[in-house]
């Protein structure tokens, strides 16, 4: 086993060092966490021997993430590989998977590791590649502003797979933020937006003819808290919200400006990670929480770029970590 992660889950002593680290943090920010080894992975062993409401523990981070990686073929084969993958992807949100081979059917792969895909109107798995009359901005070679998949669904994908098999020759460098550390921010710097975006439901919408014909309309809030206020899901494309905003006219001009705060934050450079997709990558990230976007990139005939996407639910991939933590340590 060539992973990074199997040599460190033999090391308790560094798992304790870990522990009393991530004890002191409160609320846990992942800012500037070295998250390449040897601290990512032996966070993620011992977290793996964590109750399952504790393997909800989110780390928040910003700009200075390192971005946990694992390899491809490990998570397909080795089931200590895979609980680290699921673990993290959990807690950080985001993890980048190295070494699938560059050809489609990967993101399938994947999905089969944990139980099923999630079935959209744009199909199984879908082509992110400039098309002619594409029915979606995200097929063409546009710019693509921090967003989250799917709000003119009621209830988004959880997760979200996106596997480099041609990357662009000039362009399309890739971006994320933590949107659950931005919420976080807004609600400490401008409570009042934070409160609009927890209590105003926006119109999303999206038609056209992809898997089948489709005719969406939803209404969301940008950012879902549960009873106790804490956040658990953001909505937001500006490519698919609706040009109707249905809204009491009082309500229009504090819905911009508090739309404009939240935007405002997650573009600041100190929140921003950005990275660059090469053929055989793959970045599986929490579609709930993440916002991601990419520059604009030129299209050649001979370079065509081509990102192989799929979604996922987090109860399935729930319930795989569970049955992998059963596997791997015994618990229940
Ligand atoms: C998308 C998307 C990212 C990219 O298709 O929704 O975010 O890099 N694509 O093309
Ligand atoms: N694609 C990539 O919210 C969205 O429409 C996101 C979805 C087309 C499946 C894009
Ligand atoms: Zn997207």
């Amino acid at each position: 086993m060539s992973c990074w992660f199997s040599c460190f889950f033999l090391s308790s002593e560094m798992n304790l060092v870990v522990y009393q680290v991530l004890s002191l943090q409160q609320p846990s920010l992942l800012s500037g966490f070295a998250l390449t080894p040897p601290y990512f992975h032996t966070l993620y062993d011992f977290n793996a021997m964590f109750v399952d409401s504790d393997a909800r523990q989110r780390y928040y981070w910003d700009a200075t993430l390192r971005i946990p990686k694992a390899d491809f073929q490990e998570v397909l084969h080795d089931d200590r590989a895979a609980l680290a993958w699921l673990l993290a992807l959990r807690q950080v949100g985001i993890v980048h998977l190295r070494g699938a081979p560059a050809e489609q059917g990967q993101v399938a792969r994947l999905a089969e590791r944990i139980g099923y895909l999630r079935l959209t109107f744009y199909g199984h798995t879908w082509q992110v590649q400039d098309k002619s009359m594409a029915n979606n901005v995200a097929y063409t070679s546009g710019k693509l502003s921090l967003h989250t998949d799917y709000p003119a669904l009621h209830f988004a994908p959880g997760v979200q797979f996106l596997h480099c098999i041609n990357q662009a020759e000039e362009g399309g460098e890739s971006e994320v933020v933590d949107g659950f550390h931005m919420a976080e921010q807004l609600q400490r710097e401008d409570p009042e937006a934070f409160q609009t975006l927890t209590s105003l439901r926006v119109d999303f919408t999206d038609s056209g003819t992809d898997y089948c014909d489709f005719m969406l309309q939803s209404k969301n809030f940008i950012i879902d808290v549960d009873s106790e206020g804490k956040v658990t899901k953001i909505n937001y494309n500006n490519a698919t919200r609706d040009s109707v905003l249905d809204l009491p006219l009082h309500q229009v001009q504090p819905f911009y400006r508090a739309l404009k705060a939240y935007v405002d934050i997650m573009n600041r450079p100190e929140n921003v990670v950005t990275y660059t997709m090469e053929p055989g990558d793959m970045v599986t990230f929490d579609n709930w929480r993440l916002l991601h976007g990419r520059k604009s990139y030129i299209s050649k005939p001979d370079r065509l770029r081509h990102l192989e996407g799929a979604y996922l639910d987090w109860d399935e991939v729930m319930s795989r970590l569970r049955i992998l933590r059963r596997n791997v340590h015994g618990d229940v």
